[in-house]
């Protein structure tokens, strides 16, 4: 459970770290499956992730992103639905019942891995709304600025939709210091190997390269409220998983209720 004091950190900021939430034996586990779904990825005989794609800008870099690990891999369905994580996203929302919408493997190599571009969540998931989502990014290895933490902008979920702005910082070092009148505090996150780091869908983040020796592999838990309704004209890599119809609550079996525990899906 979160404290009073984290949630209002979080309503201030944007983004919070929640704490330990994972053992080292169960962050081995999630390593090994991330490593085994990148190399099985061509398989047809097992269940594979929406995708495996190198979605860096830059070709002599890579950043490895695998969208929904959670249908290729038992021990990561597991964790979509951990208990002390849903509980931090239903604190931060408020909501009383969640849904996975997706999951996010992102793998920077040690040395060559790439750059995450400033940006909002929200705006890149049009098929959603409202922007009021919250995401749970779980490390696997330490993440610190030499294998490329995230960095955030402190109170930008409250300033709306700025991806058109966003869209416009070539350079992950490049932010100005002030915007129509705001200062910009960009906070640099450090996030250990088992930590939960909460973020909301419209804060502003991004996370450098990695130029250390050691791998950076995190997954973001992006999850979804109740309140959550599909929006069919929209885009987005999930539409073809979606089974409502326009302006009905987002359900189905890509999209498992996770909280409360022992509800249908
Ligand atoms: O893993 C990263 O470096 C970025 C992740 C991200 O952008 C997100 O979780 O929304």
């Amino acid at each position: 459970m979160l404290t009073t004091e984290q949630i209002e950190q979080f309503q201030s900021d944007g983004f919070l770290n929640g704490g330990q939430v994972l053992s080292d034996d169960e962050v081995e586990t999630l390593r090994a499956e991330v490593m085994r779904v990148i190399d099985e990825r061509e398989r047809d005989d097992i269940p594979q992730p929406v995708h495996v794609r190198n979605m860096s800008r830059d070709e002599s870099k890579s950043v490895w992103q695998i969208v929904n690990i959670w249908e290729a891999s038992k021990p990561f369905h597991e964790l979509i639905s951990r208990r002390d994580i849903t509980t931090g996203i239903a604190q931060l929302t408020g909501a009383s019942e969640l849904r996975i919408w997706h999951d996010q493997i992102q793998y920077k190599p040690p040395q060559t891995g790439g750059t995450t571009h400033w940006h909002q969540d929200a705006p890149l998931w049009p098929i959603i709304r409202p922007m009021t989502e919250v995401t749970a990014w779980v490390a696997l290895d330490d993440a610190d600025e030499t294998n490329g933490c995230m960095s955030m902008v402190r109170g930008s979920h409250r300033w709306g939709n700025r991806i058109e702005y966003l869209k416009q910082l070539e350079d992950i070092q490049e932010m100005p210091t002030e915007y129509e009148g705001r200062a910009l505090r960009v906070a640099s996150c450090p996030v250990k190997k088992g930590e939960v780091h909460f973020h909301h869908a419209l804060t502003w983040h991004g996370s450098h390269d990695n130029n250390s020796d050691r791998p950076r592999r995190a997954i973001a838990l992006h999850y979804m409220t109740n309140e959550t309704f599909y929006v069919a004209s929209g885009e987005h890599v999930m539409k073809a998983f979606v089974e409502v119809e326009d302006g009905e609550p987002l359900r189905g079996r890509h999209f498992p209720q996770v909280y409360p525990e022992g509800q249908v899906a």
